[in-house]
């Protein structure tokens, strides 16, 4: 039981579960959206996008919309070039990348390569009106031959996306020893490969992206609200890479956001655009995005094919790992695009003493919308990959899969344990997660579930999977402000898109400065409050923002034990600090955190070289990522009549390090295995092989998961401090999704085993089980 309101700190201390005080706003109609905010005089844009995966784009006739009714302005590439704009560079260049050349520019002026590249910004008086003015606009193509697959785009004679790239391969990455590879595979009792399909998912968060733009004439400043992880990664990228201006002209506000996953990370073409065609107009600009347009032009997430090799010795023990990735790109080198490549070979050795890797990926250009990150980015493709694998091994050496995952376990004393692909881990207790999780699962009367199954006419199956991330990347500030009330204001550098951050930090703040929860403020995602940021994703927000909130709270201490020792009249040294109270030692002499702020604002009688205000400013940097780990039991019940899998339960257990807050904890853990459930199950981007044109462009043809499919989940934690930063967290918010579907998919084998199935390709829909289970009866 937890009654919100009695105020006490230990009870919204670290470690609390504390209800997110988010929700009152959320659940009541009172957050606030881009798309609900109106400011006075605003026109809409709509973007006119191409219609051809691949085609050079011949004419352009924009005279018929802009005679259109109520049309204020249209944009065309060739405005921006007059205007001189640049294109939208990615966060990180790949390595030996060719170069801007790649690049996703705002508008396309030559030759489109996407279903959704973007061609004209209309702009008119009301969404109707540029919705019609938008039908005007006459572009003339000439198609060119698209490719939208990996495997087909490396074929002789594939459709080449970049002049620059003849082969279309943008890049490549590798990690590991090829030589002592090849070495331990020689030597290897047994040589077991697999080739896995990482399906090309769409995030769809619950609110599709939205901007509004502003140029204010009066000071030349250029404001977009925009719903953003990163607000300024965005001014950053508009300013330095768009405009070629100061930062310092652009406010980016990013308010409440319904969900990012990866995809909101980054600068999009409509950002730019609704900024553009304010300076143009002299109005406010306001974009909003369809849910056809989300499938069409967000980045998307994962789209990779693997093979990976296991060298094993007699006992099963792994000998050396290779892999070989191709991952597409999508149509440019956009946003985070090398994070998912980058962590989906890194990540390969996960939770297993694997001292011998070879494992490389190559990225490339497809006729398709960008990739980028997408929760998980590149870890569930790794986790997958290995997960895969290691069952595969197991089914081929005869051995109890457990058991060979058991065997292959890096143990507790292993750490500080380096990874082949060298990562640094700080901590872990792998075997304890399994034991665990089959406790929860009730593993051992399995057999007697599976035998009433079987006496419906059902098959069942399950497994168990480990799971692990390398989370956090970057550096962070957080401010913690009073004011002359006596007030803390946190000022946040990472961004909650329905994390529960402020929930989290005030916990954090109240816990270190004893002052009470519900007074302290939270204030993110405004470029013109909080000056320096990094927004969220990747899991670093807990452990980056934390630390840095941790270390601000320490100097705050401080400077306020120096005005508390002059109230108190008294050396600062006699000044001792607990619970939110200054006390002269050994006495009843004390003030109070809050009285101690309002004094550092009093107007008059501050000494002389007092500073004015109470503020401080910490900062974290990862030196290493930290390792969110996991188990996960999956168990399914399939009907062989109709191919439909039902999830019957899915136990998560996790290694996120200490939690700061149990509720929010199991909240992220629940969502990422429902991200994770559909991609194994029914997510799914199509495009037609041959002309690349987008077959899933609505939610009647893309299947999210909703409630009904979904088990109860079972979550539990094992809290092992990470030893890398002061706080022992490691982050939680993308690990359910990269366990969930190695989880289902090898659960699901299990069931289909006995009617000789050995692989099946994500989603796992039931027309693909059905099929699989036919093919199997008439070959089998
Ligand atoms: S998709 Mo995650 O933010 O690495």
């Amino acid at each position: 039981m937890h009654r919100q309101n009695q105020p006490s700190p230990a009870k919204f201390g670290i470690g609390q579960h504390v209800r997110r005080v988010e929700d009152r706003r959320f659940v009541t109609g009172h957050g606030s959206y881009v798309a609900d905010t109106v400011i006075p005089g605003e026109c809409v844009g709509i973007l006119v996008a191409s219609q051809h995966a691949h085609a050079r784009v011949v004419r352009t006739d924009i005279e018929a919309a802009k005679a259109a009714d109520g049309v204020v302005c249209i944009l065309t590439a060739d405005d921006l070039a007059a205007d001189g704009v640049g294109g939208l560079l990615p966060m990180i260049m790949p390595p030996g990348m060719s170069g801007p050349s790649t690049v996703s520019p705002v508008l396309v002026r030559e030759r489109v390569r996407y279903v959704g590249d973007p061609l004209v910004f209309v702009v008119a008086e009301t969404a109707l009106q540029a919705r019609h003015a938008a039908d005007l606009v006459e572009v003339e193509y000439e198609a060119l031959p698209a490719t939208v697959h990996v495997e087909d785009a490396l074929r002789e004679g594939a459709p080449i996306l970049w002049d620059v790239c003849p082969n279309n391969i943008a890049f490549e990455l590798a990690h590991g020893d090829p030589e002592e590879t090849t070495r331990a595979f020689a030597r290897a009792t047994h040589v077991v490969s697999l080739k896995v399909v990482n399906n090309r998912v769409s995030a769809n968060p619950i609110e599709p992206r939205a901007a509004i733009g502003h140029f204010n004439l009066a000071d030349e400043r250029y404001t977009l609200h925009t719903n953003s992880q990163w607000p300024h990664g965005v001014r950053a990228t508009l300013a330095n890479d768009v405009f070629g201006q100061s930062e310092s002209n652009f406010r980016i506000i990013s308010p409440d956001v319904g969900g990012g996953f990866g995809m909101k990370a980054q600068a999009y073409a409509e950002d730019a655009l609704v900024l553009l065609a304010s300076r143009r107009c002299g109005r406010p600009v306001k974009w909003l995005s369809t849910r056809s347009e989300a499938l069409m032009r967000d980045t998307h997430g994962r789209d990779q094919v693997m093979i990976g090799e296991l060298a094993l010795d007699a006992e099963g023990r792994v000998l050396a790992l290779r892999a070989r990735g191709l991952h597409a790109v999508g149509a440019y080198v956009f946003a985070a695009v090398l994070a998912p490549l980058e962590y989906s070979i890194k990540v390969l050795p996960s939770v297993y003493d694997i001292k011998t890797v070879d494992v490389r990926t190559r990225g490339v250009f497809t006729n398709t919308s960008p990739l980028s990150a997408y929760r998980g980015a590149g870890r569930p493709e790794a986790n997958y990959m290995i997960e895969r694998l290691l069952d595969h091994a197991a089914a081929q050496l005869k051995m109890d899969p457990l058991e060979l995952r058991r065997r292959n376990l890096i143990t507790p004393q292993a750490f500080p344990y380096e990874t082949a692909t060298h990562y640094k881990y700080d901590s872990g207790e792998f075997a304890r997660l399994l034991d665990r999780s089959l406790e929860i699962a009730d593993w051992e009367h399995f057999g007697n579930r599976r035998a009433a199954s079987e006496a419906r006419g059902l098959l069942r199956g399950c497994a168990a999977v480990f799971c692990l991330e390398a989370a956090g990347l970057l550096n962070e500030a957080m401010e913690i402000r009073f004011d002359p009330s006596g007030t803390a204001t946190i000022l946040a550098g990472t961004h909650s898109h329905g994390q529960g951050h402020e929930t989290a930090y005030k916990q954090m703040v109240s816990e270190w400065l004893g002052i009470p929860f519900e007074s302290i403020r939270f204030v993110q995602g405004d470029t013109d409050q909080v000056t320096i940021g990094r927004g969220t994703y990747a899991a670093r927000s807990a452990v980056a923002g934390g630390n840095s909130l941790k270390r601000a709270a320490e100097t705050i201490i401080e400077k306020a034990r120096g005005m508390a020792a002059e109230m108190l009249e008294v050396r600062v040294a006699d000044i001792e600090f607990d619970a939110g109270t200054f006390r002269v030692t050994g006495t009843d002499l004390m003030i109070s955190m809050p009285e101690v702020a309002k004094a550092c604002c009093n107007m008059r009688a501050l000494p002389p070289d007092q500073v004015v205000g109470l503020a401080a400013t910490g900062s974290f940097g990862f030196e290493v990522p930290t390792f969110p780990n996991g188990c996960q039991v999956c168990e399914v019940e399939v009907d062989p009549a109709t191919g439909l899998v039902c999830v019957d339960r899915l136990i998560a257990v996790s290694d996120v390090g200490r939690l700061v807050n149990p509720l929010l904890a199991e909240g992220q853990i629940h969502g990422g295995l429902a991200q994770g459930i559909g991609q194994a199950l029914m997510e799914s981007v199509v495009y037609e092989r041959d002309t690349g044109q987008l077959i899933t462009g609505s939610f009647t043809d893309y299947a999210m998961p909703r409630a009904a499919d979904l088990p109860n989940f079972s979550t539990d934690f094992i809290e092992v401090p990470c030893l890398t930063n002061a706080l022992g967290l490691k982050g939680c918010g993308e690990l359910g999704t990269v366990g969930s579907p190695p989880a289902m998919i090898t659960a699901l084998l299990d069931a289909l085993r006995p009617l000789g199935v050995t692989d099946i390709e994500m989603p796992a829909t039931p027309a693909r089980v059905w099929e699989t289970i036919q093919l199997a009866r008439k070959t089998g």
